[in-house]
């Protein structure tokens, strides 16, 4: 095991059970634990988010680094890297987590051109590929970071200037290729820089063909490549760009329907987003699952009080518990899984805190499978919702939904019929039922 940057952590966090006094042990994730058909580990697939939890250094819109990091102390920014990644895999595996996700330009730094950047990204990329072998840990999803240099401030894939969308496609090909080399089973496009600022600038028709053309090429290319990885976007309506083009999951689908691009995408979901779209993260799981397109899921949790993307772990049982029953309805996330793209408080300072995050969030995720579990196997809610719907499924509901009444059969039908007869939707009566499957 690798043992440099977290000498306080001695073995991997173990599983305690819920009456444990341990901070540094898990209360509910027990990875080989079977629920159902599937071990707890095989139900989560929980991944590590490079870029916060390797990166983050504390810093937010008012002031500077409130973090020290001993892998990022290197002054050349390729031992920086290097340092960096063997953090990395030292975390995943004293974690437990079998999985990992990050950026181009996270794991290696830019070069003083396009080229010199593809050179260190390749370098980069073998070195994560020895950790890999030697751990035997996965790359769950990579992904092209479009939004953090100047150049894609007017959008990347979307920019009007036809230099700066070759270098976007430029950037996704090595992108993609850096995922695949490392046996990434997903691939991500967030495009926070793909919208407007104002409309008075912008001719949104001509970014949306754009915006095809620019997935239509990586489409192709992974055709090409013959490379059997599942394509996400990830929704987001806004920040930094004021309006995004993906700004939810309906949304999305829509414009994936729209431009023939349908079958290539599935969704990647993450609850803040979710939330800044005016949804809950439920909404949106609901609606990616609905249409068979929920692919991965970047599990955090925004703040009831903050309009932002505050990017915290997730604690909240009734999220993961809603979260849990839709995964598990529609038979797991298949090659997804349950991304922390999260960090650290700005006050949470010290590199165990990354600990304690991590073994909170997935705890919060595990307890959440476990009562989705049980209230699946015993119809808890299912029961009541197809009581609800029975109706369908004869008589007058069923000639409708079947095709087979017309409109003037039903116009026939309702006027010999007296008034209908609603039975209550009982959402308390359900919510003290979850309640007590919860505590
Ligand atoms: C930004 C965000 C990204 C994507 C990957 O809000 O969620 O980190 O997950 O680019
Ligand atoms: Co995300």
């Amino acid at each position: 095991m690798i043992n440099r940057f977290f000498k306080n952590i001695d073995k991997p966090i173990p599983y305690e059970g819920k009456d444990s006094k341990n901070p540094l042990a898990f209360k509910y994730y027990d990875r080989n634990k079977k629920v159902g058909n599937k071990t707890m580990a095989e139900h989560l697939r929980f991944s590590v988010a490079f870029w916060h939890t390797m990166l983050g250094s504390g810093a937010d819109m008012f002031g500077g680094p409130s973090f020290t990091r001993e892998w990022r102390t290197a002054s050349d920014p390729m031992q920086r890297a290097k340092d960096t990644m063997e953090a990395n895999f030292e975390f995943l595996q004293k974690c437990g987590i079998d999985y990992w996700c990050f950026h181009d330009r996270d794991i290696a730094p830019e070069g003083a051109n396009f080229a010199e950047s593809c050179k260190n990204l390749e370098e980069m990329v073998g070195v994560a590929k020895k950790y890999q072998n030697e751990t035997g840990i996965k790359l769950l999803w990579g992904t092209a970071n479009l939004f953090g240099n100047a150049i894609y401030s007017q959008g990347a894939g979307s920019s009007p200037n036809a230099h700066v969308m070759a270098t976007a496609i430029a950037q996704v090909k090595n992108a993609i290729d850096a995922t695949k080399e490392l046996g990434g089973e997903n691939y991500v496009f967030w495009g926070g820089r793909e919208g407007y600022e104002t409309l008075i600038n912008t001719d949104l028709k001509k970014e949306m063909e754009k915006m095809t053309r620019f997935f239509q090429m990586a489409v192709d290319y992974k055709n090409k490549l013959g490379y059997k990885c599942q394509f996400l976007i990830e929704p987001k309506p806004c920040e930094p760009t004021k309006h995004q083009y993906d700004s939810d999951a309906a949304t999305t689908l829509y414009f994936l329907k729209e431009h023939g691009l349908y079958d290539h995408f599935k969704l990647n979901i993450e609850a803040n987003h979710a939330t800044l779209a005016g949804s809950t993260f439920e909404h949106e799981l609901a609606v990616a699952s609905a249409a068979g397109k929920l692919g991965s899921v970047d599990a955090n949790r925004g703040d009831l009080l903050l309009g932002w993307d505050t990017d915290q772990f997730p604690t909240d049982i009734y999220s993961t518990t809603f979260a849990m029953m839709i995964i598990l309805d529609q038979g797991g996330l298949g090659t997804g899984g349950l991304n922390f793209d999260a960090k650290v408080r700005r006050a949470s300072n010290d590199p165990t805190d990354l600990f304690y995050a991590h073994i909170g969030g997935m705890d919060a995720f595990a307890k959440g499978l476990l009562v989705a579990q049980k209230m699946i196997e015993d119809k808890a809610l299912s029961k009541f919702i197809d009581e609800r719907y029975s109706s369908h499924n004869s008589g007058i509901g069923q000639q409708i939904m079947s095709g087979k009444a017309t409109m003037e059969d039903v116009d026939k039908w309702v006027r010999g019929e007296k008034n209908p007869v609603l039975q209550s939707g009982r959402q308390e009566m359900l919510e003290n039922i979850i309640n007590s499957y919860i505590s």
